[in-house]
């Protein structure tokens, strides 16, 4: 009897660590209001995980935002901070893109960027500059913005935790390949990061959209520490193939951050995914891959969390009857509410 009580008990009191454990990993804001940098303070590579700075492996989770000529309005300290603590994002991933009226032709999205920064490390946030590579096909196309873009942010805000890289969203096209575009580009773009910034964490982009991490496995960056590549995906497009992917990567010791994914087809519209999406959120989680959804707009889109023309004011806040099924579907996972 008293052997029984023993055995009780500890198994209660495991049961209670685990638990405790698991719960803690996810949250923006602990029970004692401590913020997921102040926990987790400079991130690092170790093998293939994430880690805090304690060198345990963390899984980062988050929004993105759409494009920000677009829909930067969502992109202030209010929806960051509303993001945080509604919906349990550790990160938000800000996406400059190039071309359809980004930063190519558009230099007042700079601030925008800067103002998304500044509202993650006042709230103690991660936040991913997002060099967002789409309609240009060709990273190599924009490197010397890129270069000048990457060294002011590197020089501005290396020294913070906060801050992750993102330099290539989605390089594409049949003559963009990974080793004659993509890696020579991220090379040159990571060095002049790194003569401001040592050490925070710079992700990757891979060809055919950033779906082909099985390519940049046979053929890593070298003699640099903490980068990591990206896999995309959509759950009504993208399965099991991409899942394999993503594990043999690992297996090969390529480091992964889902930087965007979506619940719906690849075009970012189509009908919401749930039961693949799901199988997905078991997929990172079990893996410990980090990731950002796509995204923060009312536009009307299947994968926007929003409904159409919903939130007018774009502080946050935002009603259960503003939200899409998509972003209904993603503030569940976040809040841990559905595994
Ligand atoms: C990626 C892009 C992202 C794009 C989403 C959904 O593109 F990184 O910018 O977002 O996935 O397609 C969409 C927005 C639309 C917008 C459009 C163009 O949701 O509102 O009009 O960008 O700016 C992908 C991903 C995968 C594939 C194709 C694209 N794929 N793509 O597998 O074919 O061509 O944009």
């Amino acid at each position: 009897m008293k052997k029984l009580l023993i055995f009780m008990i500890i198994t209660l009191l495991l049961f209670t660590a685990c638990s405790k454990k698991t719960k803690d990993t996810h949250l923006a804001v602990d029970k004692d209001g401590k913020t997921v940098v102040e926990r987790y303070g400079k991130l690092q590579i170790i093998g293939t995980n994430l880690c805090n700075q304690a060198g345990e492996p963390v899984q980062l989770r988050g929004m993105s935002s759409h494009g920000l000529q677009w829909y930067g309005k969502y992109a202030n300290e209010n929806v960051i901070k509303w993001l945080r603590d509604d919906w349990n994002c550790q990160l938000f991933r800000a996406a400059l893109y190039l071309r359809e009226g980004g930063y190519a032709t558009n230099g007042a999205l700079k601030p925008i960027m800067i103002k998304s920064i500044e509202a993650c490390i006042k709230n103690g946030m991660y936040i991913i500059v997002d060099w967002h590579v789409l309609s240009d096909k060709d990273p190599l196309v924009y490197k010397t913005k890129a270069i000048e873009f990457f060294t002011e942010i590197a020089q501005k805000y290396g020294s913070y935790p906060n801050i992750i890289y993102e330099i290539c969203n989605e390089p594409n096209g049949k003559d963009v390949t990974w080793n004659n575009n993509i890696k020579p580009y991220a090379e040159e773009v990571i060095d002049a990061i790194r003569q401001y910034d040592p050490d925070n964490i710079i992700i990757v982009g891979t060809s055919t959209w950033s779906q082909d991490v099985h390519i940049a496995a046979q053929n890593p960056i070298t003699d640099q520490t903490n980068i990591m590549y990206t896999l995309h995906f959509y759950a009504g497009s993208h399965g099991e193939q991409f899942r394999k992917r993503a594990s043999d990567a690992l297996k090969s010791g390529l480091p992964i951050f889902v930087t965007e994914w979506g619940t719906t087809k690849a075009s970012g519209d189509g009908g919401v995914f749930e039961k693949e999406t799901l199988e997905w959120i078991r997929f990172l989680s079990a893996n410990n891959i980090s990731w950002a959804n796509w995204s923060v707009n009312n536009k009307g889109e299947d994968s926007g969390i929003l409904k159409y023309n919903a939130d007018k004011t774009a502080q946050g806040g935002w009603q259960e009857q503003d939200l899409s099924t998509s972003g209904k579907l993603v503030r569940q996972i976040l809040r841990n509410e559905r595994k």
